[in-house]
């Protein structure tokens, strides 16, 4: 029986490796006829190639499915954090990016707990000691623990709002995580006037702890020099992001420019990469700022022997994911869907010496949109996801995303119409 078997699978053998034989001799035909071959060619075919042929064969892989830059992106609410039953008074946002001390994962966001919810920054004048502008207003920087990533408990405030006039006296937010030499460091944006008031301006400080659990020592402000005026950074530094690549802390950053005060919906966005050797600074910044020309927030991470980036929302190369060999001149590796806003993915040994640029399978992200205009406030969520060279999971490298056609209804005509400078009016 087993010979039978063997017999049996030698046949089936020859006969697959004689109509590989005939597949080759098939594609070399058509390569020859100038056409091009229906199985995947390894190398690009010595034929006229259109634009976009040409362009496939740049990428790492030709096929998105084989590109360990390409995911789809799960989403998964989290446990353990109250919203004071979504009356917009409690909003937690921009959180860090996960790291994992004795056994636990920490991460710091935006906590803002105010008696109203926010006015909106186009009535920023009305802004109060207690009536916050924008979403991020008269926050504080907290923290929260947990065992697996998803339900997570609220320790307190890491970092609050120093007594006015020190710089962040309004608000502090945005925060992210560096671990150097064995010391904690938190990057946040510090405010000293309420958002949307003549822009979102604020510079980022930096304070440090000897653990995770703090207690944090303000460590300077300004840390992200802005540009001069006329700049495209002349004065805002938003979502610094601290990696440590080729030995050396790189801070990206972004701003809004071609914005503030008077044209807000001409805005555009860049990201800026400063570096140091000293976690308090100075700060060098990149001569070819902005380095990066679209993407809303700021997730960069170490991959192979470069750093990759989730470009999100704004900019002509919206809903990308890019690689760069030297951390300042990217290039698209894929398009995505349904990406992660304000992603912050947990990276195994991140700040190790070794192992910290194989990428990630999890991180947390955040919904800006959790309650009305009237109640606004924000939820984290965890997003699940294959962006890891250990990790091969089928189900995220599958290309369709489809939504229920309730989701695309909910993006009816009704946000066009009286928009100021639409053709839509509605009816009175
Ligand atoms: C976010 C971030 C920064 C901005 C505001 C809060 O998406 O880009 O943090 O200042 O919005």
């Amino acid at each position: 029986m087993i010979k039978l078997i063997s017999k049996a699978s030698y046949a089936i053998l020859a006969l697959g490796l004689m109509a590989s034989c005939a597949q080759q001799k098939h594609e070399q035909k058509e390569v020859s006829n100038g056409v091009f071959p229906f199985a995947m060619p390894d190398e690009k075919p010595n034929i006229p190639l259109s634009a976009s042929s040409e362009r496939m064969f740049e990428y790492e892989t030709k096929r998105v499915q084989d590109n360990e830059l390409f995911s789809q992106f799960k989403y998964t609410r989290l446990q353990g954090f109250d919203y004071n039953g979504g009356d917009g008074t409690v909003s937690r946002r921009d959180p860090s990016r996960p790291i994992l001390v004795d056994g636990k994962y920490y991460i710091w966001y935006t906590k803002r707990h105010t008696i109203v919810p926010p006015v909106g920054w186009d009535r920023a004048k009305e802004a109060t000691d207690e009536i916050p502008s924008t979403d991020w207003d008269l926050a504080d920087i907290w923290y929260a623990t947990s065992a697996d990533g998803t339900t997570w408990n609220e320790i307190g405030p890491a970092v609050t709002r120093p007594a006015k006039p020190k710089s962040g006296w309004r608000s502090l937010a945005t925060p992210d995580i560096l671990v150097w030499q064995g010391k904690y460091y938190l990057y946040y944006q510090a405010f000293d006037e309420p958002s949307g008031l003549r822009g979102d301006l604020c510079p980022v400080s930096v304070s440090y702890a000897n653990s995770p659990d703090g207690p944090w020592t303000h460590g300077g402000d300004a840390v992200i020099p802005f540009g001069k005026e006329g700049e495209w950074d002349q004065n805002a530094t938003h979502d610094p992001h601290p990696i440590i690549f080729n030995g050396k802390i790189h801070i990206y950053y972004k701003a809004a420019y071609n914005k503030w005060p008077d044209k807000r919906d001409k805005y555009a966005v860049g990201h800026g990469l400063v570096t140091s050797d000293n976690p308090l600074g100075p700060f060098e910044k990149h001569p070819l700022n902005p380095v990066m020309q679209s993407g809303h927030e700021t997730t960069y991470f170490p991959f192979r022997d470069g750093v990759a980036t989730i470009v999100i929302k704004d900019g002509n190369e919206r809903e990308t994911i890019q690689f760069s060999e030297d951390g300042a001149n990217f290039n698209i590796a894929c398009c995505i869907s349904f990406a992660p806003t304000a992603a912050a993915p947990y990276i195994p040994n991140l700040f190790e010496k070794e192992g910290g640029n194989r990428g990630f399978t999890w991180g947390l992200s955040h919904f800006v949109n959790a309650g009305t205009p009237e109640k606004c406030y924000s939820i984290m969520a965890r997003f699940d996801c294959d962006l890891s060279l250990d990790s091969n999971e089928p189900g995220f490298k599958k290309t369709g995303v489809w939504h229920r056609p309730e989701v695309y209804f909910e993006q009816s005509m009704e946000s066009l119409y009286n928009h100021p400078e639409g053709r839509y009016k509605k009816d009175k």
